[in-house]
């Protein structure tokens, strides 16, 4: 029986390259898997898979009674509704540990690394198995992702080191090139409407049983969205509402400016305003140097709940 591979729901470049490059390194030693996903994948995603010559992982929504490995995240809201009828094999990460709990022993790799590529990597090298040359690609683009082309809190000594060894095997010597032109094509919002910018970076998160859904865009300039603010809070509002959200945050980032919009929906904005210590105007606000959803607002509106 196949083992199926997969990340997280509205899949991101690591959690797509996390599929590949995983379910490669197990067929090497020995285990067959099929690199899978939950939703379709990001133009930053098919700027990788074009440029590395990758295939599209497996669009896999049910999984009961499957043996799976799960990269990328640990929270059950995000994996699939059945995610509980699977056998969950391994687990290799870079959040904070989720809810999700297995009755048999699994294999974890989680480690505060910036991308679940870069343990992906180590663990290539644990094995002794060499990266073909377009996963070390693809691979390489994972990790100047979730890093932000290192700029991001969450890139380690470890992610760079990984970039720079995986630049090599693929024969990349611009690496950072790469990276900004990955970012241009994710920046791309030309014909997008509001709503599908607001789910497409979207994570909701379970907080003491108060649902927050938080999206993020990673731009090189947010202010070609400055003429549609309006239109993505409305789009915002109809969102919360639809889901049953206590709060929506959309974090209109910008990488080269390095620091977020943040724009929010939310049933107590005094939960947010108390969190990062600042005051909403016209529900929004700038934040200086906040980069990371995971390191920079998580852990601090959580305990808000
Ligand atoms: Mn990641």
């Amino acid at each position: 029986m196949a083992t199926y591979v997969f990340g997280h729901k509205i899949p991101d470049s690591d959690s797509i390259v996390g599929a590949i490059a995983l379910s490669y390194l197990k067929n090497q030693l020995g285990e067959e898997c099929i690199p899978a996903r939950q939703g379709a994948i990001s133009a930053e995603t098919q700027f990788i898979l074009d440029k590395f010559d990758g295939e599209l992982p497996l669009l896999k929504t049910s999984v009961a009674g499957e043996n799976v490995y799960i990269v990328d995240s640990t929270d059950k809201i995000h994996f699939q509704d059945d995610i509980d009828e699977a056998t969950i094999l391994g687990i290799f990460d870079h959040h904070k540990l989720g809810d999700l709990t297995t009755s048999t022993p699994l294999e974890m790799w989680v480690r505060p690394v910036g991308c679940s590529n870069t343990i992906i990597k180590e663990v290539y090298d644990y094995h002794g198995v060499k990266i073909p040359k377009n996963i070390a690609g693809m691979m390489m683009c994972a990790i100047l992702s979730d890093t932000v082309i290192f700029k991001s809190p969450t890139c380690t000594k470890i992610d760079t080191k990984a970039v720079k060894e995986l630049a090599q095997i693929c024969g990349i010597e611009d690496y950072k090139k790469i990276g900004m032109d990955m970012f241009i094509a994710k920046s791309q919002v030309d014909g997008a409407s509001a709503r599908s910018l607001n789910k497409r970076d979207y994570k909701a998160f379970d907080m003491n049983g108060q649902q927050v859904g938080i999206n993020q865009l990673e731009m090189v300039d947010i202010s070609v969205l400055d003429p549609r603010i309006d239109e993505l809070m409305q789009d915002m509002k109809a969102l919360k509402e639809e889901e049953g959200l206590h709060t929506m945050i959309v974090l209109l980032t910008d990488i080269m400016k390095e620091g977020s919009m943040l724009l929010t929906v939310s049933d107590d904005t005094s939960k947010i305003e108390s969190a990062f210590d600042l005051k909403l105007h016209n529900s929004r606000v700038w934040m200086d140097g906040v980069l990371s959803r995971k390191k920079q607002i998580i852990p601090f509106l959580q305990p808000q709940f």
